[in-house]
């Protein structure tokens, strides 16, 4: 019998892992000649995130798309190593969620040499050749950076002391919601940040920053701004466990508008969320389906969908209507 190192088997269960059929199967509703789509996403690390992966599932199964699915579990390299993979495959078309902005030209350029179009969903690539994709699709995360920083200067009179907690390092959404809102806040002397540190959008990150930053700063902090509302509830256990009341004590604006963060808002314990919604399923395969009949050339290079903001004494109202 053949045997294969334990270390060639572990990387080749490892790929079969993150870009078997899960989710493939279960959803697809194409037959042997439907078009075969190919979508890497990011992870599955918060709410957002999950009600990505279902939106853009569901909009390829209306449309009678196979769908293969993969996702990074928040690594580019597993990101890159299944889109290799899906190139190899020959998929009529792939889409792409990047973890993080840059590092994407090899494989991109892989994909156009096999003429397979991609299309860069919900964060955005940096690259110089900007014929390596065929359109971005995702939300105006700058403008969410801004409207959070507005919010929270007006919010708290122009006198603050804040701490943010960011998303992935080098992801577009990060690097957006960080300048952003610094622009929002550049006339503001008042509102000073006085942390910043990533807490990767997950919930325990950003439990954990928090937590950090009441020991270092204690009664001292103001205000929260987190780049998503995982991160955001994460902070709210950190300052419930250290004896504050969490929209009171200490104010805490988010981005993104998921359940729990209208949830937490019904209770009194967040006081806003700036919406970045990620049902961007029908868009991309909207995308796809007029690349795949020859009409690529009427699709914008970038299509940015703009957000709503929630507050706090909104929440009871329209928490039954969210979607996500
Ligand atoms: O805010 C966050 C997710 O890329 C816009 O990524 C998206 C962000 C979203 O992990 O919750």
């Amino acid at each position: 019998m053949k045997s294969f190192p334990l270390i060639q088997l572990t990387f080749l269960s490892a790929l079969m892992l993150i870009v078997g059929c899960g989710g493939s199967s279960d959803n697809a509703g194409g037959d042997g000649d439907a078009p075969v789509i190919a979508f890497v996403q990011t992870g599955a690390d918060n709410d957002w995130r999950n009600a990505h992966t279902v939106s853009v599932k569901e909009a390829a199964a209306d449309k009678g798309y196979d769908l293969r699915f993969a996702e990074g579990q928040s690594k580019q390299e597993n990101q890159i190593k299944a889109f290799s993979s899906f190139v190899n495959q020959g998929v009529d078309a792939i889409i792409l969620a990047p973890i993080v902005e840059t590092g994407w030209d090899n494989v991109l350029e892989k994909a156009k040499k096999r003429n397979i179009p991609v299309v860069i969903l919900d964060r955005k690539v940096n690259t110089d050749d900007e014929s390596l994709y065929v359109t971005y699709i995702g939300a105006d995360t700058y403008t969410e950076g801004k409207k959070a920083g507005k919010w929270l200067a007006e919010k708290m009179g122009g006198q603050a002391k804040v701490v943010e907690l960011q998303g992935n390092p080098g992801a577009s959404p990060t690097i957006n919601r960080f300048n952003g809102f610094r622009e929002a806040i550049a006339d503001q002397s008042g509102i000073e940040i006085i942390a910043s540190q990533s807490g990767e959008f997950r919930r325990s990150k950003g439990k954990e920053v928090m937590e950090a930053f009441l020991k270092k700063y204690g009664d001292e902090i103001d205000a929260v701004y987190a780049h998503n509302d995982d991160m955001a509830i994460g902070a709210i256990q950190a300052i419930e466990d250290a004896g504050m009341k969490p929209a009171e004590d200490i104010v805490i604006v988010s981005v993104d508008g998921v359940r729990a963060a209208f949830e937490a808002m019904v209770d009194g314990k967040l006081n806003c969320t700036v919406e970045c919604n990620p049902l961007q399923g029908p868009l991309a395969m909207e995308a796809v389906e007029k690349i795949l009949s020859g009409q690529a050339d009427q699709l914008d290079k970038v299509t940015l969908i703009e957000d709503s903001v929630f507050e706090m004494e909104q929440a009871a109202d329209v928490i039954e209507s969210r979607k996500y």
